[in-house]
């Protein structure tokens, strides 16, 4: 299948070294390197049960780049190759969709933020990619998952997975959904947000975790990458979901909930970093909301997690029994820690 891919650009598989790459949940990942110099690429296979249309997500990615290399050249825009016959998307039957982008030589990417600095610089990156874009048509995107960060929306596709979901699933999980339920109030504060023309719906990347950003070799902040969510969106999107996978020293995918911790220096790097990257460009109740943000993501993905655990792990499927539960847990716990630390976050500004 990858020869096939591969011969689809012009490579010849003979000629290369292929390494599976990165930790997403959804898309497939490789690293292609040449064996002759140190050219390298990332080939992705989209899934497209989770995004329906993939030539969606290279229409999207054509416009900005084509937007950004006439107003922006001097950023760095990791531009999708064509295939020989000059498609930005190789389609095989049975096998679905894939991309070639160049691998940016001397970046790296980091998995789990180091320090403080690592967390400005990233945020930074997803704010002065919103701004740039800021006079771009941002209705002319393409939507790419409906209702991806629709929070109302998510917490009803959680009550439904509780009315019809596996039952022994959950009744296992009844003190976490009583928890969630109970937090329903942050659904009424997003909805009030929305509401609120001082937010702006903006050229958003939904899916900022740290790893989708490359630095340099002194950990400097480079541009930011996958940019399959890229859709209209709020800037409580990006900030929100920095915070989730930032503020703790530890994963989603930890077990010991001991090591959960939210912390003021990084949750303090995030907001300084993602101003800085928007310029002037926050209104007064948005610059007021990062709080907010981080608790509207967070609690979306206990939610995301708890109804794929309790329809069966039919989304994120799952490596070991009760991985998603697992999950849920972790991100009940990383909210029930960003709460605790309300009053002294918010002053942060
Ligand atoms: C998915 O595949 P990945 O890791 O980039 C998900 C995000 C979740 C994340 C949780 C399209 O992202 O929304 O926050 O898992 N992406 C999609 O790890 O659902
Ligand atoms: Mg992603």
């Amino acid at each position: 299948m990858l020869q096939q891919v591969l011969e689809a650009y012009g490579l010849n598989i003979a000629e290369l070294d292929v390494e599976t790459f990165g930790s997403g949940l959804i898309n497939n990942t490789w690293k292609i390197n040449r064996k002759d110099n140190d050219i390298a690429y990332i080939l992705q296979r989209i899934n497209h049960h989770v995004f329906k249309s993939p030539e969606n997500i290279a229409y999207n990615i054509r416009l900005i780049g084509n937007y950004l290399a006439d107003k922006h050249p001097d950023y760095l825009f990791v531009r999708t190759m064509n295939t020989r016959s000059g498609n930005d998307l190789h389609f095989i039957e049975g096998e679905g969709y894939f991309r070639l982008v160049p691998f940016v030589k001397d970046s790296h990417t980091v998995d789990v933020v180091q320090t403080p600095s690592q967390a400005y610089e990233a945020a930074r990156q997803f704010g002065r990619f919103t701004f740039l874009l800021k006079d771009f048509p941002v209705e002319k995107l393409r939507i790419t998952i409906p209702d991806f960060h629709n929070l109302p929306l998510r917490y009803n596709q959680f009550l439904q997975a509780v009315e019809t979901g596996n039952a022994t699933r959950i009744e296992e999980s009844a003190d976490e959904i009583r928890w969630l339920k109970e937090q329903e109030h942050i659904v009424k504060s997003f909805d009030g947000m929305k509401q609120n023309p001082a937010f702006k719906p903006r050229v958003t990347h939904h899916d900022t975790k740290i790893s989708n950003v490359l630095f340099n070799s002194n950990d400097r902040g480079l541009c930011v990458i996958d940019l399959d969510t890229v859709m209209p969106g709020y800037f409580i999107s990006d900030v929100g979901d920095m915070m989730r996978t930032c503020l703790s020293p530890v994963s989603e995918e930890e077990k010991d909930f001991s090591k959960i911790q939210v912390r003021n220096d990084y949750y303090k790097a995030i907001v300084e970093g993602y101003t800085a990257g928007m310029e002037n460009e926050l209104s007064d109740a948005e610059r007021k909301s990062f709080f907010d943000a981080g608790c509207y993501l967070i609690y979306m993905q206990a939610l995301r997690f708890l109804a794929d655990y309790l329809n069966n792990d039919a989304y994120y499927g799952s490596k070991y029994p009760g991985h998603n539960y697992m999950r849920a847990c972790n991100q009940i716990e990383l909210l029930k820690k960003m709460l605790e630390k309300e009053s002294i976050l918010r002053s942060v500004q």
